[in-house]
């Protein structure tokens, strides 16, 4: 008998005495391998005929099994004298030990943005609308009044698939599918990915999330716009925030403007974050152009709408501190777990 041969022989003993069911298969496997004319008796009662070497090596292995089969043997006897002659399901599943934590998840700070502000909106009565990441030129540059000769056409800016396909380099096309798909009035918003050939750094990302929105009916003005848009920004950042609204230039909105938050950190006062000015830079809105009206078959003389577009991500950064765009992109558990 070689250790090796004595070690298989210890483990199919082990699994007898965890197959048995009741006390006297039990005692049946006791019997078979330490009973008198038991497999290990048999064994030890050889040893005196292996090579004077081998004897202590087998005898050890032999004791060791005799020692882990009788302690086996008492752990089987109580289990099954504890449930009183009852069939006892060996390694039964124990409802009473602890769970494997394997910690909460929290949303991520980009998904925390998009729920505030669709939350934030949904109180001023507009609804969601989405459409496809795959765009036609028409939807996102031409029926958007952008002209053939604008720079963000450029394959330098644009990921385009094909001379017409492209992936949609803001959520503006989602306002033109609705437009052409019903008549007004009209009051959406239009959260979604959005794809531009930028070169990755701490505050660009060739893949970001943007936020739209589109409110269009008989007598919409920009004090309708400046309102919304300040009811906004005190839901999001606090009673507070002040906001300003500077003049700008969109190919698809007439007038244009940038607003700005009052800074948060320093509350207008000036600091490192505002680069002492007092103001943030937050997004751009506007009145919709009516040749962008024209373009869905909206009649520019009855209707009036304003729109704006504001970066998930950048809202994230400004609301939470974020001075580096990547980090929401690391998914690194050290830094996600911190916006619970
Ligand atoms: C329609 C008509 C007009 C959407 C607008 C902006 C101004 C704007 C930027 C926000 C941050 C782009 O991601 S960003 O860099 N967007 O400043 N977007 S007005 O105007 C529209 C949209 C749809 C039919």
């Amino acid at each position: 008998m070689e250790p090796a041969d004595l070690s298989a022989l210890q483990e199919q003993a082990l699994e007898e005495l965890d197959r048995a069911r009741t006390l006297a298969e039990l005692e049946a496997v006791r019997v078979k391998y330490l009973g008198r004319k038991g497999l290990l008796p048999a064994i030890m009662e050889k040893l005196g005929d292996l090579p004077p070497a081998e004897r202590p090596i087998v005898g050890r292995s032999a004791n060791a099994f005799k020692e882990n089969f009788a302690q086996r043997l008492n752990v089987c006897r109580e289990q099954l004298e504890r449930n009183r002659g009852g069939v006892v399901p060996k390694r039964a599943w124990d409802p009473t030990l602890p769970g494997l934590w394997r910690g909460m998840g929290v949303r991520h700070p980009i998904a925390q943005i998009m729920e505030e502000t669709i939350q934030i909106f949904d109180r001023l009565g507009f609804t969601i609308a989405d459409g496809p990441d795959l765009e036609t030129e028409w939807h996102n540059f031409d029926a958007l009044n952008t002209p053939a000769d604008h720079p963000s056409r450029d394959t330098q800016d644009t990921f385009w698939l094909t001379d017409t396909l492209l992936l949609r380099t803001q959520t503006s096309p989602v306002q033109i599918r609705v437009m052409e798909s019903r008549p007004p009035p009209v009051r959406i918003i239009a959260p979604g990915r959005c794809y531009r050939r930028d070169t990755t750094d701490a505050t660009h990302s060739a893949n970001f999330h943007q936020i739209e929105g589109l409110y269009v009916d008989r007598n919409v003005s920009l004090a309708d716009l400046k309102g919304d848009l300040t009811y906004f920004a005190r839901a999001l950042m606090g009673s507070e925030v002040k906001v300003r609204f500077r003049p700008h230039f969109f190919p698809f909105t007439e007038p244009s403007v940038e607003y700005d938050f009052s800074c948060h950190v320093c509350g207008g006062k000036g600091c490192r974050v505002c680069k002492n000015s007092g103001w943030i830079e937050i997004s751009g809105a506007g009145m919709v152009d009516p040749k962008v009206f024209h373009n869905v078959g909206y009649d520019p003389e009855q209707w009036t709408g304003y729109a704006f577009g504001m970066g998930v991500e950048r809202l994230a950064m400004i609301k939470f501190g974020i001075d580096d765009i990547r980090l929401l992109y690391d998914n690194d558990a050290r830094f996600l777990e911190q916006f619970a």
